[in-house]
């Protein structure tokens, strides 16, 4: 056992002339007969390793070596010849000369390259999600991420918000998507379902008096993949007492206009501050609500950001035969449109904003009712009974009986917002172990079968074999 602590890669460069011992993976491995090269890979990068042949019982074993056996090496740090150096490779000025060469783990020969760039399938990466994070862009996609959160953690701790968290298993809040359920073992028959997202829970906090709320929190939708829906994806959860519209809005401009200041200053905005329009604007101007405003889309460095206000309260739902809430149950009209609750529903227009990032509808949010009575008179204008408001909703409108702040807030959806940033065009590319399009975990194998006895005590019964 060497005495030397740990040197990564990376920092090779500061120890020419030194004796050093690397941990690592065998990135690559190219055998030139009298010398063996290597390039060892740790968490830092890369650094290229050379062992002559007169190194004995160390040459024996660098010619054992495969792609991704993890080793320990020791050697002294060489400044390489002019000629020599890799531009490339920030550590391409140096290469470390092997004395000592010790095999801590083999490795069988991957499914698919680590080392190159090449274009492999969903299949292969997801099964093997844990060897494709090991490659350069789903690795720097992590990287990327950890430093948006970190950023965002940050920056609201300095803005005076708690970091709350609140229960997954729970009763729904429905956000328009199905449910994920969860059967009681000791209530027989009886289900939590997973959140679609804290909606009632942070509401909840507000009227608790916390004032400033923030989680960085799992949300759950069992509802159709695209390349930007995952089952479970990962909220900017916020809620804030005593705001409207505005203080919103622009507590999220300033915090996303830093954030990427800070962690991707090579990305330029193409509105600044951001562009704003009303739904009617974004709808006559671009028939869309999420329009992709970007002046040059070729250009991987242009974020367009566009605040969208002034939704439509209810929109017709032609499969449910009734008025359905744009946004969620909870949104509150605009203060101008009161009166019209009561005659034309239709056109009421809500304090609700998305926002929305070179195409993609990148946060959701609203103020808040925050009277019980309206909240009452909302749920009836969606044909809610009074059995169904009490069960599904007496919790709220209990709470709203003890003194509610106004409240309100938004929610960034923060997978599409790294996958932006990250210049990639699906969310699976962003998340550690994403599943299929068809919500399926490829390693894990999930969903999968479970014993009889596990169901039973569950008190479920199936009838697929
Ligand atoms: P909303 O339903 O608009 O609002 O969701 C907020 C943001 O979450 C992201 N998002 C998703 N990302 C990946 N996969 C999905 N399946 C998925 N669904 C939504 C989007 C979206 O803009 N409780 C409210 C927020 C609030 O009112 O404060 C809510 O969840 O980026």
């Amino acid at each position: 056992v060497s005495e030397l602590t740990r040197t990564l890669a990376s920092d090779t460069v500061r120890h020419i002339g030194e004796r050093v011992r690397l941990q690592g993976w065998i990135h690559t491995r190219r055998d030139h007969g009298q010398l063996i090269f290597l390039d060892l890979r740790d968490r830092s990068g890369l650094v290229q390793c050379v062992i002559a042949k007169a190194a004995g019982e160390a040459y024996t074993t660098a010619q054992t070596l495969r792609s991704e056996f993890v080793v320990e090496l020791e050697g002294t740090v060489a400044e390489r010849p002019e000629k020599l150096r890799n531009p490339k490779l920030p550590t391409g000025t140096v290469e470390l000369k092997l004395e000592n060469v010790r095999v801590l783990n083999a490795a069988k020969t991957p499914p698919f390259g680590i080392a190159d760039e090449t274009e492999v399938g969903e299949v292969p990466r997801l099964t093997y999600r844990y060897l494709d994070l090991r490659r350069a862009k789903p690795r720097a996609n992590m990287v990327l991420r950890n430093a948006i959160t970190a950023f965002i953690r940050n920056f609201l701790q300095q803005e005076n918000f708690l970091e709350i968290e609140t229960p997954y298993l729970t009763k729904g809040t429905p956000e328009g998507a199905r449910e994920f359920i969860v059967p009681s073992r000791h209530q027989a028959g009886k289900f939590y379902t997973l959140p679609q997202s804290p909606q009632q829970f942070k509401q909840l906090l507000m009227v608790a008096g916390m004032e400033r709320y923030y989680q960085i929190v799992r949300c759950f939708r069992d509802e159709d993949q695209r390349r930007d829906r995952q089952p479970e994806f990962t909220q900017l959860d916020m809620e804030m007492s005593f705001v409207d519209e505005e203080d919103v809005l622009g507590l999220i401009e300033t915090l996303f206009t830093k954030l990427i200041e800070t962690v991707t200053p090579e990305k330029h905005l193409t509105f600044k501050p951001f562009k704003r329009l009303t739904y009617a604007e974004a709808m006559e101007q671009y028939q869309s609500d999420k329009p992709d405003l970007r002046k040059d889309k070729d250009d991987r460095n242009e974020l367009a950001f566009a605040i969208i206000t002034d939704f439509p309260m209810f929109e017709y739902s032609e499969t449910e035969g009734k008025l359905v809430p744009t946004h969620h149950l909870f949104t509150a009209p605009k203060d101008a449109d009161r009166e019209l609750l009561a005659t034309e529903p239709e056109k009421v227009k809500a304090k609700q904003y998305d926002l929305v990032l070179n195409g993609y509808e990148i946060a959701g949010g609203s103020i808040r009712i925050h009277d019980r009575d309206l909240q009452h008179q909302i749920f009836k204008i969606l044909k809610l009974s009074d059995e169904e408001i009490e069960t599904r909703f007496g919790h709220m409108l209990r709470a709203f009986e003890y003194g509610v702040p106004p409240h309100g807030g938004i929610a960034p959806g923060l997978d599409r917002l790294v996958a932006v940033l990250a210049g990639e065009d699906s969310i699976q590319e962003v998340i550690a172990f994403p599943k299929t399009g068809d919500g399926r975990d490829l390693m894990m194998g999930a969903p999968s079968a479970l014993p009889e006895k596990q169901l039973r005590d569950v008190h479920i019964r199936t009838d697929k074999k």
